[in-house]
């Protein structure tokens, strides 16, 4: 058998040139995995956002949720209006979902007074009569659950961001989010503050042209069409301003904060 020696000299170099493809791309493929793998222990390691607030996303993936957000949010500005319906095909009665934090049948609406928390934790108390006094706006159009139904229902009340002029709360909507709970606490949701002031969204005390039923969130709630059912809070007890977010029942149990239509 001839050696290497004996090779003719012209396939020399191409043995060679094989050879080091080869190592180029085994070097290529250990380079990559191992970047790979880097970016994932720093993904793993990186940390968590605050559970309490949201499912708890590792926060580099929360920035990139946010990034979509961002999209939904300026895809519709306050020219793009919720789609609305003639009175008439409204529901009535409309549909109860859950009563999570208006379970308490004996609740005294009479006595009922809206807080509103501003900075430094500062109170005001507002009447529904006060909140009554303001321009009435109806919205007739079609409410979405996420658990997958949805109606055409028929709300009055003020705009929020009426009721945020009038009671001078302007400055406060410099804040990102919004947090509104029931008197007890025990629901509660975040809302981003562009959703919170985008002209559909009520503070509701009329349902089909009268007060407000027990089950559907008397005396005050909110109806936010941009939104799907769950953040449009039955019975509203306290309204607060911040740039965290707010905690949020259904984001607790890994619902999307959003929530946007
Ligand atoms: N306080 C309170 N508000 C709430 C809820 C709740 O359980 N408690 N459920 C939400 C959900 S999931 C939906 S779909 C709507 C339903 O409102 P409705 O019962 O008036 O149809 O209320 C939302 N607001
Ligand atoms: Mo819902």
């Amino acid at each position: 058998m001839p050696n290497d020696k004996n090779k003719p000299a012209e396939e020399q170099p191409l043995d060679k040139t094989i050879k080091r493809r080869n190592f180029i791309s085994f070097a290529t493929f250990f380079i990559g995995a191992g970047a790979a793998f880097e970016g994932w222990k720093w993904l793993y390691h990186s940390p968590i956002e605050k559970p309490a607030i949201t499912a708890g996303a590792h926060k580099p993936l929360r920035k990139a949720l946010n990034k979509t957000e961002l999209f939904f949010r300026n895809f519709f500005s306050n020219r793009h209006l919720v789609r609305t319906y003639p009175a008439a095909l409204a529901a009535n009665p409309p549909r109860v979902n859950s009563l999570i934090g208006i379970e308490d049948q004996k609740y005294d609406v009479a006595s009922w007074q809206l807080q509103v928390i501003t900075d430094k934790g500062s109170k005001q108390n507002i009447t529904l009569d006060q909140i009554k006094a303001l321009p009435k706006t109806d919205i007739v159009f079609d409410f979405k659950c996420v658990e997958g139904w949805d109606q055409i229902q028929h709300w009055g009340g003020v705009k929020v961001i009426d009721f945020i002029e009038h009671f001078g709360l302007a400055q406060q909507t410099k804040k990102d989010y919004m947090g509104l709970e029931t008197p007890d606490g025990k629901y509660y949701v975040g809302l981003d503050m562009p959703s919170a002031l985008h002209p559909q969204t009520i503070l509701a005390y009329e349902m089909n042209g009268k007060p407000i039923t027990m089950e559907h969130g008397a005396p005050l709630r909110l109806i936010i069409p941009v939104k799907y059912g769950i953040k449009n809070l039955k019975r509203i007890g306290t309204m607060s301003f911040s740039n965290e977010r707010p905690r949020d029942y259904w984001a607790e149990a890994g619902y999307d904060y959003y929530s946007g239509l």
